[in-house]
């Protein structure tokens, strides 16, 4: 009779800790909800100028036939998860453009960024938008040691024959963990007419591939200069729980199981007695 009240007694109090018990999981579980962030990564693409860089003559291999407000589309070999290999669209107006760009149309007239007169508003690197004639100079694209290069070399803005711009778009195949994924290098761009950016807009034009806009400068003198290497990196910018949020999880969840094992082992010994 004794024993029976206590099985009783027992059963009884093993049926309310596995209540305790789920309650326990259930509360632990919303714990983690509320600590671990749900947002998903996000990444943009910065400006640098702290990357070193250097100018890769590309100028002795082919010219590209490519008129003065003229667009012309290559293929690359090499690429990245941000500019993909494949077909890019190379414009005389000192930019570039990627994925099948809503227009290959790079305006003379360069503006602000974002703007649908930079092919449509499309993913594109203006490396240095502004309106190149086609009486000097070429246009050139050369892939070696990883990077496909595009060069502007020696066009020339307006009437002023001295008034010629030579500077480069590099397309790094292996971003490294810097997250590197391009480079402007800028060879000869300071002088009169030119101004390292007066008349021109030098930036990163995302066009919805998910890395945001990024602009250097707009219609600024002196926004770059002959030894400027404007570096475009991928930043994570999604927000990560601090250390001591972490820490207070691990500990929040190592005294829920040492409890939880405390109590069974008890009621284990209290029923074999
Ligand atoms: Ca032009
Ligand atoms: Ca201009």
């Amino acid at each position: 009779m004794f024993n029976g009240e206590v099985r009783t007694m027992l059963s009884k109090t093993e049926s309310e800790f596995r209540r305790s018990s789920q309650r326990r999981r259930a509360s632990s579980f919303l714990l983690l909800t509320l600590l671990v962030p749900t947002t998903a990564l996000a990444q943009a693409i910065q400006l640098f100028d702290n990357i070193p860089g250097s100018f890769v003559d590309i100028s002795g291999s082919k010219p590209l036939v490519i008129g003065a407000d003229d667009e012309i589309e290559i293929t690359t070999f090499f690429g990245n998860f941000v500019f993909p290999s494949g077909i890019m669209v190379v414009a005389n107006n000192g930019g570039v453009s990627f994925q099948n760009p809503p227009s290959n149309d790079l305006a003379p007239l360069n503006a602000p960024l974002p703007s649908a007169a930079a092919f449509g508003g499309g993913q594109s690197v203006l490396a240095y938008w502004d309106d190149f004639d086609d009486k000097d100079g070429e246009v050139y694209f050369f892939e070696q040691d990883g990077r496909a290069i595009v060069q502007w070399h020696n066009r020339r803005l307006g009437a002023n024959p001295a008034s010629t711009a030579r500077f480069q778009l590099q397309i790094l195949q292996d971003p490294g963990p810097a997250g590197l994924v391009a480079q402007l290098v800028f060879s000869h761009i300071e002088q009169t007419g030119v101004e390292g950016g007066s008349s021109a807009t030098i930036g990163y034009q995302d066009g919805g591939a998910g890395f945001g806009n990024a602009q250097w400068s707009f219609d600024t003198p002196g926004a770059v200069s002959n030894s400027t290497v404007p570096s475009l990196v991928v930043a994570d910018t999604s927000p990560v729980p601090a250390t001591s949020d972490w820490g207070l999880i691990v500990t929040a969840l190592a005294v829920l199981a040492a409890g939880t094992l405390c109590i069974r082992k008890c009621l284990r010994l209290q029923h074999r007695a």
